[in-house]
């Protein structure tokens, strides 16, 4: 059988990460696909699946504050970093099932996957070479030029972090009317448009900035196109599938024959 694939769902807090990673996984389900969930969020409460593999087994939120007198934040750090001590543990028990794709909840909060040692490793013990990452970009902050200009920034800092393929989908996109849905297309295809509306809006150091980031956004080339998806109305799953499946077979021209 093929080896599985990963796929990361990383985001902002409250951007949609674990609804989606419940959503994509029906979706897959539906179409004959099987696929295990696995929660990396050792401070997920409720969560919206029954996952497969849970990182709480291994990391106990309230058993480190205790043994290390921290508070819930000092607490979700030293989790973090702990992500990578249970990463082949973890693994293991993720390879015990036989399938398709592996759908991984991430942190709640972006910087404790994004900005810490410890994902990378976690990453590269998963096998980064059958991974991708789906960045969720939040739809309201994206309704104006600056607003999406700062998530492909923090986009792209996460994805020269994490160094695998990354797709960059703007979440909840049923809460965006269709004039927003065409403004934001518009802008990540077409260099011109945003920085035109980026003109267009309110002169500010923000808006300065955002100019300059722009720039160097396109100079790293990668203001590249964005995609939509809802787990509300599940419209995008298949675009998600797509991007996996043409990483999938990239990758396999890797293999020698
Ligand atoms: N309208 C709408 N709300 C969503 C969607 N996905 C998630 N939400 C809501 O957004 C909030 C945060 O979602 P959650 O998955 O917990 O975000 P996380 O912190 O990134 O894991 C919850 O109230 C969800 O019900 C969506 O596609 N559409
Ligand atoms: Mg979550």
């Amino acid at each position: 059988m093929e080896e599985a694939f990963n796929i990361y769902f990383v985001g902002t807090a409250g951007s949609g990460k674990s609804t989606i990673t419940a959503a994509f996984s029906e979706w897959l389900n539906t179409q004959g696909y099987d696929s295990v969930l696995v929660n990396l969020d050792p401070g997920a409460e409720a969560k919206p699946y029954e996952s497969d593999v849970d990182i709480t087994e291994w990391i106990n939120l309230p058993e480190i504050m205790k043994e290390y007198g921290l508070g819930p934040n000092g607490a979700q750090v030293a989790a973090a970093d702990l992500l990578a001590i249970n990463a082949s543990k973890v693994w293991r028990s993720i390879s015990e099932f036989e399938t398709d794709f592996v759908v991984i909840d991430t942190p709640g909060q972006l910087e404790l996957f994004t900005f810490r040692e410890s994902s990378r490793k976690l990453i590269e013990q998963f096998g980064p070479e059958r991974s991708a990452i789906c960045f969720l970009i939040d739809p309201i902050l994206s309704r104006n030029a600056n607003g999406f200009v700062s998530s492909l920034l923090l986009a792209t800092t996460a994805s020269f972090r994490l160094a695998i393929p990354m797709l960059k989908v703007i979440s909840k996109s049923d809460l965006l009317s269709e004039k927003d849905i065409e403004n934001i297309q518009s802008w990540s295809t077409d260099h011109y448009s945003l920085s035109g509306a980026l003109g267009e809006e309110v002169a500010s150091a923000q808006n300065l900035a955002s100019v300059e980031f722009l720039r160097a956004l396109e100079t790293l080339g990668v203001v590249g196109e964005v995609m939509f998806a809802s787990s509300e109305t599940m419209s995008g799953m298949e675009d998600i599938y797509n991007f996996v499946q043409q990483i999938r077979a990239g990758g396999e021209d890797l293999v020698p024959r």
